[in-house]
């Protein structure tokens, strides 16, 4: 049997590797299409991307699959070894890929500080609410009442604004969109790219086998039927009653502004340094 390859796939990933990793009907192609969208709008030669995984579902997006250099690091360091990489190569696009676990959990301290320190990076953040790879933990990520294997009387705890928290601590764009929303999500990652400042895009992204199931809101097609009823545009957010505002997922911009960039402001001190000044 001919299968028709999607021309995203043909020029952006690597042929002799198996096609994916992930269960039917999870939301990670969709965010993958997504970011490949966004390379081949800007007309951008993958070659000169670093891609930068931790560990996790989410975190097999780029690794092996995209054909450029990847970076598969360990649990939650993801952001610190890419700020290392951007630092060193300050000429490559540096995008980090992975799960709200790895980068919200273990990762969250190297997340929130690279944020403020503003370095030239575009985090895609698969925020699926769980641990899925491991077995579907709880994650900081977990909204209130849902279940999961280690909640199965409801998350007690109140959840991250990953979004809202990564804004506040200083970054240049922010923006949070669902699978619901794939065009929206790949202008956002567009836009992260071209941005000179640390680009945070949280990719509300569907479970199906981890969090759909145990929470009983069901599979992939209930899923993004859920993101679908229950996102609200920030712009309308901002008018609403936190009480009203319980449950929904507020998507849209976050942050679009200009700061003073790290890498940037690293050359300027060693250009002045070289002349003496
Ligand atoms: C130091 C360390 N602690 C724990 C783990 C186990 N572990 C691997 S992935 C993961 C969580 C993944 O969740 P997330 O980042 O949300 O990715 P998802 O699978 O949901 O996409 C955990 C706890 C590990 N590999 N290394
Ligand atoms: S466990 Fe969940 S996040 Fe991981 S591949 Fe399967 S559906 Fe996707
Ligand atoms: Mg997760």
């Amino acid at each position: 049997m001919t299968v028709n390859a999607h021309p995203l796939r043909e020029k952006y990933t690597r042929s002799h590797v198996a096609r994916t990793t992930t269960c039917p009907g999870c939301g990670i192609g969709t965010v993958s299409q997504a970011i490949l969208r966004a390379i081949d709008g800007l007309q951008l030669d993958i070659d000169d991307f670093v891609f930068v995984s931790g560990i996790g579902c989410s975190a097999w997006i780029p690794s092996p699959f995209y054909n450029a250099d990847t970076l598969h690091t360990t649990h939650g360091r993801p952001v610190a070894f890419a700020t290392g990489v951007k630092l060193g190569l300050p000429h490559k696009h540096v995008m980090v890929v992975s799960g709200d676990g790895d980068l919200t959990a273990i990762g969250g301290n190297h997340l929130i500080h690279a944020a403020r320190r503003n370095v030239n990076l575009t985090v895609v953040l698969v925020n699926n609410g769980i641990y899925g790879m491991t077995g579907g933990q709880t994650a900081p990520t977990t909204p209130p009442g849902i279940k999961t294997i280690t909640s199965p009387y409801g998350a007690m705890e109140p959840h991250f604004d990953v979004s809202a928290m990564v804004s506040a601590a200083g970054a240049s764009y922010v923006a949070r969109w669902t699978t619901h929303h794939p065009r929206q999500m790949s202008r956002a990652i567009r836009k992260g790219i071209e941005k000179e400042g640390f680009a945070l895009i949280e990719a509300v992204s569907q479970c199906p086998v981890q969090f759909g199931r145990a929470s009983k809101i069901g599979g992939a097609v209930e899923m993004l039927k859920y993101f679908k009823e229950n996102s609200v545009r920030r712009d309308k957010a901002l008018g609403m009653e936190p009480e009203q505002l319980a449950g929904k997922i507020v998507v849209g911009e976050f942050a679009d502004r200009r700061l003073a960039e790290l890498t940037a402001q690293w050359a300027r001190l060693r250009s002045d340094m070289a002349e003496g000044s």
